[in-house]
């Protein structure tokens, strides 16, 4: 028996093999003898499967042993992506697998292509969620995501005749190797109700009676370090109908409206909300955060009294991070649970909360900041009401005593917003207010955060607030979507510890103007131009040139990201192939311009954005005057997989907000790592690109910052661009087409309209991207310019971003476990 109990899975090519088709045979329950790309893909990610919880749970118990304090890292959104090659290569067993494979006649990356995205998320939160954990993960610290398991995750675009439709995106369908069901992990979660009072040895308690339950399941995801045998949680929770609720309606006789109505439960987790502007107070969103909040909280408390008896201790061994405010009623349900269920004093819980959590927030915009209308909250989580206002009530008292009666800011600073015509809960203040720390994204967003939207939090507790700045994981951003980057950086360095350790990528500015170094480089970057080329025509029909700049931006579509002045650069360019003399076209840097991302489905500029780079794409691409000189293709559905295929085949990447718009920005990363040129505006997390590898090395246009509000107060006032003016005229009378349908875009970016400062801008983005066609006609001096962006990278890893947050924010430490 001890011999069964020793043995860790083997990886070598015959137990490989024998574990794939045994798989096939009794989990997929095909024959051995015949099997599909798809049945091999689903038995290739169990064995993977089996090797990670083997990990799990090795790392789950070392962690129990030793007891560390441990990180709660609580995000509603997490976007993974694909988890196979992740997997392997974190495992450290990406080619044994791909020997063994090759052996029973398939191909490891034929079968990566089979997995579709796990896409539980929208935008740059969710992605930075996921390279977080990623770096957790490989730095060993002892940490546990929690997350929901949306059935519908983000929707999938399909574009018809040049319009965004939105259809399900209903990923379960083929079944998640990567998730294991805990059926005996759960938790009844409860709402509505109303609150009653009972009096225990002579005190009084409040008593919540709910008037729905919902139970929530485990669903739990192995995240694997790489380098490290430690292998990390992310539990995602589903929500079920509860066991206890509704017994009523049975012995009323009407069986079947009785479940059918029991059924509704599941709906809480089913499906992500996909507008990440502004909070529209919608019942079910509350819902879901607060079933998250109640799930995750029951289940930490657990094991937290699993191995402690007294609370004080918790600051100790908990430290719980809210990703942005959609976690932050887990402030309100950790003082219910403590005053309500532990009977601990309001002070004593209310010391002990102060102490657990941290904020960080991922937004600028005070329209973007969350409300929740009092009236929903007291109907759907009555005791949460009252926690929240006589948190607020302390507060206020306490700042009266420090500022006075100073009416306007009291009000500012109150969680409850009085003014409007419905009163409302400022999730933000109430985050503020209860977390130790408050963090920025980046440098810039934390100034703007001091000056602007935290302003009076500051000055009352100026050392809650730091900035982390993010980054993203060089496993994924490289070394899964890059392979043959990751080869060469490999071969240079002479060692593959830039891994774990990325700062060594510096040492390549030593071979930054090599010959054979840059050969080689460009080589790479080359075959990346061919595959995504080769994408190109697939998606859109449209053949390009491997040999023009590939100009890519893809994101959300945002105003503020201002894919609309990408498109007005775009004509301009058009416009002048147009005018030029033949003989003078041959001078024309050819470009292939690449835009993805999906708009809010309510978000209808945005819209309109998608289907004006249709109508613009449509005359150019079929212009034969242009040619190859100037293409524009959009790609649909953008997602994980889709930026791993397209960025490392950029020559140019483009991040042009406003500034003092984008908190921070992560994409800029991703392309800087795999020696992308950004063209960019000097804000968010670029401030600090430029310092790292020099304005010099980069395209850099706009205004700044501290410029942007006396812009907008000017209005009209601002020098106006004739050639801006002329090519929205041109898009105004329909020289593309549907000439009603895109007034209204045109109207935010004229005058008094333009909010986003698309005008002002242009003249300097022209001037930037003429640079750019300057540096990509000497191919030494781009390369070089690449080399250096890939060297200069190492700071925005998230492996970075989390030592900084354990240490200063968090509090805990590596808990490596022993082979
Ligand atoms: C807001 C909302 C509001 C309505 C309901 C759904 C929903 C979902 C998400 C959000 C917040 C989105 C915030 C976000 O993604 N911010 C981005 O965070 C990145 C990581 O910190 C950062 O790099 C980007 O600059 C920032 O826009």
């Amino acid at each position: 028996l001890f011999g069964l109990m020793d043995g860790f899975l083997k990886n070598d090519p015959l137990s490989l093999q024998t574990d794939i088709l045994d798989h096939v045979e009794y989990t997929v329950a095909r024959s051995r003898f015949s099997f599909d790309d798809f049945e091999a893909y689903q038995a290739l990610s169990h064995s993977v499967r089996d090797r990670l919880i083997e990990r799990w749970h090795e790392t789950q118990q070392y962690f129990k042993r030793k007891d560390p304090k441990r990180l709660y890292f609580l995000s509603l959104e997490f976007l993974m992506g694909r988890s196979l090659s992740n997997s392997v290569i974190n495992l450290g067993i990406r080619d044994h697998y791909a020997d063994a494979l090759k052996q029973l006649g398939f191909d490891f990356e034929v079968l990566a292509e089979q997995e579709g995205d796990a896409a539980l998320g929208n935008g740059g939160l969710a992605r930075l969620s996921a390279c977080q954990m990623d770096s957790l993960a490989t730095l060993d610290f002892p940490a546990w995501g929690y997350g929901l398991r949306y059935q519908y995750g983000s929707f999938r675009q399909v574009i018809l005749d040049g319009f965004q439709h939105e259809q399900p995106d209903y990923w379960l369908n083929f079944g998640n190797p990567w998730e294991i069901e805990r059926v005996h992990v759960s938790y009844p979660v409860k709402f509505y109700g109303t609150v009653e009072e009972d009096i225990l040895n002579g005190q009084k308690y409040k008593i919540w009676v709910p008037g729905e339950m919902v139970e929530a399941v485990a669903y739990d995801n192995p995240i694997p370090g790489y380098g490290t045998r430690n292998t990390i949680n992310l539990r995602l929770w589903a929500a079920k109908p509860s066991g206890q609720d509704d017994m009523e309606s049975y012995n009323t006789g009407d069986y079947i409206n009785a479940i059918v109505n029991r059924q509704k439960a599941e709906t809480i987790s089913c499906v992500l909300y996909p507008d990440d502007r502004s909070y529209q107070g919608k019942e079910l969103r509350l819902k879901q955060h607060y079933f998250f909040v109640s799930a995750s909280l029951q289940d930490i408390i657990r094991r937290f009294k699993e191995e402690h008896n007294n609370f004080e201790t918790l600051p100790d061994k908990v430290a719980l991070q809210l990703t942005d405010t959609h976690p932050s009623l887990a402030i309100a349900e950790v003082m219910r649970v403590f005053v309500d269920e532990e009977h601990l004093s309001w002070n004593r819980a209310w010391d002990i909360v102060c102490k657990i959590f941290s904020f960080t927030t991922h937004t600028i915009q005070p329209e973007a900041l969350e409300k929740i209308p009092v009236d929903l909250l007291g109907s759907l989580l009555p005791r949460h009401l009252q926690i929240i206002y006589d948190i607020n009530c302390n507060f206020m008292e306490e700042l009266k005593k420090k500022i006075g009666l100073d009416y306007s800011r009291l009000s500012r600073m109150s969680i409850i917003e009085e003014e409007g015509p419905v009163k409302n809960i400022r999730m933000a203040n109430l985050s503020v207010i209860c977390s130790h720390t408050v963090n920025g994204v980046s440098r810039i967003h934390l100034e703007l955060l001091k000056t602007k939207v935290f302003k009076d939090f500051y000055e009352l507790w100026p050392q809650k607030f730091q900035y982390k700045t993010n980054g993203v994981t060089q496993r994924r951003w490289i070394v899964v979507s890059n392979p043959n980057l990751c080869a060469l950086i490999s071969k240079w360095l002479g060692t593959e510890a830039w891994i774990r350790n990325v700062d060594l990528l510096m040492g390549l500015r030593e071979y930054a103007a090599d010959a054979d170094f840059q050969q080689e480089w460009k080589l790479v970057r080359r075959l990346n131009k061919i595959r995504l080329a080769e994408y190109i025509e697939a998606m859109s029909g449209v053949k390009v040139s491997i040999d023009a700049m590939f100009d890519v931006q893809i994101k959300r579509i945002h105003e503020y990201k201002r894919q609309l002045l990408n498109l007005i650069g775009i004509i301009h360019r058009y416009d002048c192939i147009k005018n030029m003399e033949k003989s003078d076209r041959r001078k024309v840097v050819p470009r292939v311009c690449i835009i993805g991302g999906k708009a809010a489905p309510g978000y209808e500029i945005a819209k309109k954005i998608i289907k004006l780079c249709h109508a613009v794409a449509e005359k150019i691409n079929n212009d034969p005057g242009v040619g190859d000189l100037l293409k524009l293709v959009f790609i649909p559905d953008y997602n994980v997989s889709v930026a791993e295929l397209v960025v490392p085949g950029s020559d140019l990447s483009q991040h042009i907000s406003t500034a003092g718009y984008e908190a921070s920005g992560t994409g800029n990363m991703k392309f800087l790592m795999n020696g992308c040129l950004l063209l960019a505006t000097a804000d968010g997390s670029t401030v600090e690109i430029i310092e790292e590898i020099g304005e010099e090395n980069m395209f850099i246009f706009g205004a700044k910052v501290h410029e942007v509000p006396t812009l907008r107060d000017k209005g009209s006032a601002r020098k106006p661009s004739l050639q801006f003016a002329r090519i929205v005229r041109m898009i105004r009378e329909g020289y593309f087409g549907f000439k009603d349908y895109f007034g209204s875009l045109c109207d935010a970016v004229e005058g008094n309209g333009d909010f986003y400062l698309l005008e002002h801008d242009f003249e300097s983005y022209l001037e930037a991207q003429a640079s750019a066609d300057k540096a990509f006609v000497d191919q030494k001096r781009w390369t070089q310019m690449s080399i250096l962006s890939t060297a200069g990278s190492g700071k925005f890893s998230t492996d970075r971003t989390i030592a900084e947050y354990a240490e200063s924010t968090w509090g805990i430490e590596p808990c490596k476990c022993p082979f």
